[in-house]
């Protein structure tokens, strides 16, 4: 369904049966039509072979784990990973041509696909107050501009730098020093829209922001529990994992309101095996549970575990491990024996048989790992379900085993790296004390702006500079309408980017392009040839070094962007040796290497065959929560009031797109081709909504602050999500997530639950498709 550059994609929708089974032939054939219409063969194999090998490109696509060296794959990667691969090898470019010929208004009316399709962005460009065109400026004169723009703030408060996930840990270690010597907190990321529950729970439980499992844990566990999150898409390799752990015996559990591909059949496209046959079925037992039931299905399993340790005393539960590594036990369990069966059988729309099956599937079971992803972070409750997650795990030992743990799936392939080195509004006093030590300079200590919080802040007028490092910060927020508002009311937005995205076009008064290297390409500095580090979901720290010729010969390096800035912007106050770091990302890491525990003697250990693992102190039975104890919690969290009449909505992905990127209009494990406007309905609610398949309708968002938010002109389509569920692609409706609808503690947006009502479009005749 590829589109040439200059057209829009217009199909028709077309809806076949969800496929029950994912990344087979079919995958890795659409992957290479994919990658030879965007770029040359040549290049394409170039990049691809090196992909996810010793050496080589990390895949820029998903944070999953990659197997020991010597137990890779000759392609060790993805359907999506290729694509992603070769969305950033293409060889379309943006030049000054193009922005001369596409004013500023005319691409924000652009679609999210239309605008990537463009190509690689290739010099630097200006939007200067009052005009609507982007006009070329050199590196020297963009960089004294926002240099001027941030001396001109009345605070450095005033600052915003935002990260996403796709930056190394060398370039976001550089920003957030730029940022702390500056003198802001500021430093939101997608983080704070991805894992941001995930981590708060962690760390309140176990004193870790982190996953505690490593691929060989799941290649041995024996129970897997996949909790919102659709691997067949958006963690394509972590199938293979899976696959493993069923040859070795393990039962795989998902919880999902959709019977997503990658969850009932995987068939392994790297085995001659995988290309005929039925492959392996990945879950054993399917929970077709309500968007938002998570924490009290967790909860009624809990309660159940403690009742069989009643009937059967010292059998069920691991009273040493209780005893020896917990607290808050009594409390929790008092307060998850009082939970209501009839709420929890309403939350779920599950059945206490099903609850007691899995039960008996926990019983048999003596490693068991909990897996999730953005169905449970994207609510009101996640932190606490996150929690019940772990008071599951506490009950029967199942942390800091083998085989066993918290599997937190990250998104972004170095989030959880940027976190490692500094990226957070709220680093610790001792993170900042270790800074201090090292650059002789005092980080301001007051917590920064988040990426919800940046943008009240702007609202406010609080927030007059932007910088993006990646990402499409515009596109990824919530209340896309209310986000608008806010970036355009900023003097100056700068974004470091490889393609054009809506960031660039609704932008700040002053709004500069910094085209930069992608991690594809080499990247050579005054001391050589350099690569970058990255930290995969398992705290895997390794290399990633591009093989192509850059895209254009006016590209800098990320890191090169943030050392000249902060050379200019603070006039060598802290004295940081700016012009060291450029030539040479080997004196970053040093620096890093004494202030990030875990990553001393970085350089001599990274470029080891596997890089380096760092240990998560909870596998060695170190709680540093406070009470040096893992916790128990006691949780409560009310699933948002659905009226009558009203559906609950999650925002998701398709098959085909990278977060806010669409690559086509296609689904194709859903059986949805030709548009993304689809919003999918249990069938039964279709019929109860007096609606039909192929109805025209506005999806209109109800919430407290009583402002109408509408994602116009979508279409029906009978699907088999929960009932009283609805389910519709992030970003178009990004429009319907409240600004002020977050997670308790985590401040994450609940892009998972938003209530909608349906509204037929008087332009859309009732039997739309004859139904
Ligand atoms: N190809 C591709 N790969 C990607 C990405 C991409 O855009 N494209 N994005 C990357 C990023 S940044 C991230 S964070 C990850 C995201 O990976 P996922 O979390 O898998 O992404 P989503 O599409 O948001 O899907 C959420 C899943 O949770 C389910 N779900 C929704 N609500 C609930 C609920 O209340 N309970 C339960 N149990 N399930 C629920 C949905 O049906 C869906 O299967 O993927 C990463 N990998
Ligand atoms: N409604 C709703 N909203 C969501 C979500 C959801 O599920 N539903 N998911 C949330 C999640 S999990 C996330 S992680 C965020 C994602 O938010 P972001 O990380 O901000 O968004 P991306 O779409 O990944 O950013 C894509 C852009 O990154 C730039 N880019 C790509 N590669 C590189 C590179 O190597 N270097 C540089 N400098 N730039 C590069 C390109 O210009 C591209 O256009 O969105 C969040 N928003
Ligand atoms: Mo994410």
């Amino acid at each position: 369904m590829k589109k040439a550059p200059g057209e829009e994609p217009h199909d028709e929708l077309a809806v076949t049966p969800p496929r029950t089974w994912a990344a087979g032939v079919p995958a890795v054939a659409h992957a290479l039509e994919y990658s030879l219409e965007e770029t040359s063969a040549r290049r394409t194999g170039t990049t691809l072979l090196t992909m996810n090998q010793v050496g080589g490109i990390d895949c820029p696509g998903c944070a999953w784990a990659d197997p020991a060296p010597g137990h890779r794959h000759r392609n060790e990667y993805c359907e999506n990973g290729a694509k992603h691969i070769n969305d950033e090898a293409t060889t379309r470019r943006v030049t000054a041509d193009f922005f001369r010929t596409h004013p500023v208004s005319e691409l924000a009316r652009r679609s999210d696909a239309w605008l990537n399709q463009q190509g690689r962005l290739t010099e630097p460009v200006v939007k200067r107050p009052g005009s609507d065109f982007y006009e070329p400026i050199s590196w020297n004169d963009a960089l004294a501009l926002m240099a001027g723009e941030l001396a001109g703030l009345d605070t450095p408060d005033e600052a915003v730098f935002y990260t996403s996930g796709r930056a190394g840990n060398e370039a976001a270690f550089v920003l957030q020093l730029f940022a702390r010597a500056l003198g802001t907190n500021n430093l939101p990321d997608c983080s704070n829209m991805c894992h941001e529950s995930s981590g708060f729970a962690l760390h309140e439980t176990l004193g870790t922001g982190k996953g505690t499992v490593s691929l060989h844990d799941l290649h041995h566990a024996d129970l897997i529990f996949l909790v919102g999150q659709n691997p067949g898409s958006n963690h394509p390799r972590q199938l293979s994992a899976l696959e493993e752990a069923k040859r070795n015996g393990a039962r795989i559990i998902a919880v999902n309101p959709l019977p997503e591909a990658g969850l009932l059949r995987f068939k392994n496209p790297q085995k001659p095996s995988g290309v005929i046959g039925r492959g392996t079925q990945i879950a054993d037992r399917f929970l077709h549970i309500r968007n938002g039931g998570d924490l009290a299905l967790f909860q009624g399993i809990n309660r159940l575990l403690l009742e069989a340790e009643d009937a059967r005393p010292g059998e069920v539960l691991d009273h040493d491990f209780i005893r020896e590594d917990t607290a808050g036990f009594e409390d929790f369990a008092a307060h998850v024996r009082g939970v209501d069966w009839s709420r929890i059988l309403t939350a779920t729309g599950l059945s206490r048989q099903e609850i007691e099956q899995v039960r008996d599937d926990v019983l048999r079971s003596r490693r068991v790992v909990v897996c999730w992803a953005m169905g449970i972070t994207q609510h009101k409750h996640a932190v606490p379900t996150i929690r019940e997650f772990v008071n599951f795990l506490l009950l029967r030992g199942n942390i800091g085993r083998a085989g066993t743990g918290a599997c937190p799936v990250r998104g972004h392939s170095n989030v959880q790296g940027d976190r490692t080195v500094g990226i957070w509004e709220q680093m610790p006093d001792s993170f900042l004390d270790a800074l201090r030590e090292e650059f002789g300079f005092d980080p301001p200590r007051a917590h920064g702006l988040d990426s919800v919080r940046t943008i009240e802040a702007m609202r406010a007028g609080r927030v007059r500079f932007f910088l993006g490092l990646a990402g499409n910060f515009v596109r990824a927020a919530p209340d896309s309408a209310v986000t608008e508002e806010a970036v355009r009311s900023c003097r100056t937005t700068a974004h470091i980017s490889t393609k054009l995205n809506r960031s660039h076009t609704v932008c700040g008064e002053t709004a500069l392009i910094l085209p930069t290297l992608g991690r594809t390409e080499r990247d050579v500095q005054a001391s050589g040839e350099q690569f970058v580090t990255v930290e995969n979901s398992m705290s895997e720290v390794h290399t990633s070094q591009g093989r192509l010729r850059p895209a254009s010969p006016l590209l800098l390096s990320e890191i090169a962007i943030l050392c000249r800035l902060a050379r200019r912007a603070l006039g060598g106050k802290p004295d940081i040796p700016w012009e060291r770091f450029e030539a040479d990302y080997g004196v970053i890491r040093d620096h890093i290497s004494r202030i990030v525990k875990g990553l001393h003697d970085y350089n001599q250990r990274v470029t080891r065959p596997g890089g380096i693992q760092l240990t998560n102190p909870v596998n060695e039975g170190v709680y540093s929560n406070g009470v040096g104890r893992a916790l128990f919690t006691r949780n409560t969290g009310e699933a948002p009031h659905v009226p009558e009449g009203h559906l609950l909505l999650q925002t998701l992905r398709s098959h085909d797109q990278w977060n806010t990127v669409p690559y086509t209009s296609d689904d194709r494990y859903r059986g949805i081709h030709g548009s993304r406007r689809v919003v999918l309905v249990n069938p039964d609610d279709v019929a109860e909504l007096g609606l039909a398949d192929g109805r025209g309708v506005d999806l209109v968002g109800v919430w407290t602050d009583g402002v109408e938010r509408r994602a116009e002109d979508f279409r029906v389509v009978p699907y088999p999500t929960a009932r009283g569920c609805a389910a519709a692609y992030y970003p178009e409706t990004n429009v319907l997530v409240p600004l002020g609808s977050v997670a308790d503690e985590s401040n994450q947006p609940t892009s998972k639950s938003i209530v909608v009502r349906l509204e037929a479009r008087a332009d859309s005749p009732p039997d739309s498709r004859g139904t």
